[in-house]
């Protein structure tokens, strides 16, 4: 430590678990403290799933201890040390006090929350604070705001396509591989259930995730979902473990079965690498690569990897910007004035919808269910049933073990909810019953019968579609997209119209 003036204080935030974060460029090991710290505050400012509490703090104290041997020095605060402050602030100015900190340099907060404390710390304990960039994105916020600058409409394909040309991933010289941008409609086949699954890699608790989860069932009894599946890597080396199979063993189906969904499969050919890329223990260009590197050497299709890189360099760093750039009160767009509360059976997937007692159950088991679930059948149906954005945006925040408020917020509120208007989306990403059985085998298998269209066993989906439609005309049959449904609904009888709007009435009302 130099000793005239105290150790720079570094705060690694729980989603900073990366080796070379840019709050330790250019720092001296002998210099610095890393201050890593569990916190009540971010434990319950929602109440989030057990599994994910137990991920994050697990995986914080792997790589406290990674750090350790790489010869930092890390004072690390557990959430049952009996002084722990309870919040990242408290914890800071403690960590300023017993260190005797001469400054306080930290990666910028990947949220408005958390970004809003730091702010306050230059004031607060009265040491100069440095924010730093957080490198580990392609795209600055002043490279978004570049780019969004002056267009009409800020749609994530042309955002993605400068994201390739700036990457040089899959790319011809100027021109993309393949003389196409974006193979999306080869990537639609719904799974058949004779598919050959590759097994998802599980990785067994040792004694720290023990602890943790331990921990997390005692202080954290009341949040939702469980324990007892808990099989993720919390390591540098079991994530690349997690990667490596994802790379030789699912890619080269990813892209053919993404939108499809099975009973008993949650994964199926997709990655799981969420929650390590979100938290820090993968870096997403490099995966990028690699994913490009099996694309070259003919080990995977490009339809697959260009699918794969285009949710990573495309719609995760797009969502970022957007986040970034409409500010904190984008939490609270409800363009479609959607009031209703989000259903109980959401935190116990007690519903004889099949589908979603299907993918919120393996959500409640796992703290998982992939894209096309989130959007098309949890999502589907809050938006259907007109539930109050904020309350869906606060479930998915609590329940997915990837959840961070600035990838989260804009899938939730502005893709699946159309909160904002047709901001991320340009319509609403609405089905009746009939897209759920083209894309899953939920249908066979559930006490509806999706055929029909009204009365006590019709699919619930089908009425509340064409209601969905006819209780938000005001705002949305101007939509150009969604003329063709709204001239289908203007032709039918009114009779049908009738017995459609009394079926979703009656429905709507057995949810309250
Ligand atoms: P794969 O299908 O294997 O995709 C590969 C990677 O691409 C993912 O690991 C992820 O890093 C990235 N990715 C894919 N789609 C998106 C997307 N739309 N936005 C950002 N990144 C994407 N993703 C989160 O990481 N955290 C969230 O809290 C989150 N909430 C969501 C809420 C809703 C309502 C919806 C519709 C989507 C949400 N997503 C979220 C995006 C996506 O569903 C998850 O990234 C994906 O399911 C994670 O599983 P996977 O790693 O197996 O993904
Ligand atoms: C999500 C989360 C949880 C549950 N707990 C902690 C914690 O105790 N300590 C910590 O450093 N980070 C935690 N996190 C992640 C933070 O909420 C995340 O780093 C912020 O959202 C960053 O803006
Ligand atoms: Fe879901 Fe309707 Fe199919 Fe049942 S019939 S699984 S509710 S889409």
């Amino acid at each position: 430590m130099s000793g005239k003036s105290g150790p720079i204080l570094v705060p690694i935030l729980g989603d900073q678990l990366t080796r070379d974060i840019s709050s330790l460029d250019g720092v001296d090991p002998a210099d610095a403290v890393l201050l890593m710290m569990e916190v009540e505050d971010e434990a319950t400012y929602v109440r989030h799933h057990k599994s994910k509490i137990a991920f994050l703090f697990s995986a914080m104290r792997h790589h406290a201890e990674d750090m350790r041997s790489r010869g930092w020095t890390v004072d690390y605060v557990t959430l049952d040390n009996p002084d722990n402050a309870g919040s990242f602030s408290g914890e800071v100015q403690r960590a300023v006090e017993r260190h005797g900190a001469s400054a306080i340099r930290v990666t910028e907060a990947g949220e408005w929350r958390v970004a809003a404390m730091l702010q306050d710390w230059e004031e607060k304990f009265g040491i100069p604070v440095e924010i730093r960039p957080d490198t580990r994105f392609l795209c600055s916020h002043e490279d978004f705001e570049g780019w969004a600058e002056g267009r009409k409409s800020l749609t994530m394909e042309y955002f993605y396509r400068e994201m390739r040309r700036k990457t040089g991933l899959l790319m011809n010289g100027g021109d993309p591989e393949g003389g196409k941008w974006n193979y999306d409609k080869e990537n639609r086949k719904p799974a058949e259930r004779d598919l050959l699954m590759p097994k998802p890699i599980a990785f067994r608790p040792d004694e720290i995730t023990q602890d943790v989860i331990d921990l997390v069932a005692e202080r954290f009894a009341d949040h939702p979902g469980s324990l007892d599946h808990f099989q993720f890597a919390v390591t540098h080396d079991e994530a690349m473990r997690a990667r490596r199979h994802f790379l030789d063993e699912c890619l080269p189906r990813f892209g053919d079965f993404q939108d499809a969904m099975l009973t008993g499969e949650p994964f199926l050919y997709h990655s799981l690498l969420s929650p390590y890329i979100n938290a820090g223990l993968l870096d997403p260009i490099d995966l990028c690569r690699e994913a490009e590197k099996k694309y070259r050497n003919g080990d995977a299709p490009l339809n697959c990897v260009e699918g794969f890189i285009r949710q990573i360099i495309g719609w995760r760093e797009y969502v970022r910007g957007i986040y970034w750039r409409e500010g904190p009160d984008y939490a609270q767009r409800n363009f479609l004035e959607a009031k209703r509360d989000l259903p109980n059976f959401y935190y116990s997937g007690d519903t004889g919808m099949h589908c979603l007692s299907a993918a919120i159950g393996q959500t409640l088991d796992r703290a998982y269910a992939h894209h096309i679930q989130r959007l098309m059948i949890t999502g589907t149906f809050a938006l259907l049933a007109g539930v109050d954005p904020h309350q869906v945006h606060i479930w998915y925040l609590e329940v997915y073990v990837d959840a961070y408020e600035w990838v989260e917020l804009p899938n939730t509120l502005g893709m699946s909810q159309f909160g904002d208007g047709g901001l991320l989306g340009s319509k609403p990403y609405v089905a009746s019953g009939n897209y759920i059985n083209t894309m899953s085998d939920y249908c066979r298998s559930c006490r509806y019968d999706v055929k029909q269209r009204t009365g006590e066993d019709a699919c619930p989906f089908n009425a509340l579609y064409w209601d969905f439609l006819a209780r938000n005309e005001d705002k949305l049959s101007s939509n150009r997209r969604l003329a063709m449904p709204y001239k289908s609904w203007e032709r039918m009888e009114k009779g049908d119209k009738i017995a459609i709007r009394n079926s979703a009435r009656a429905f709507l009302e057995s949810l309250d």
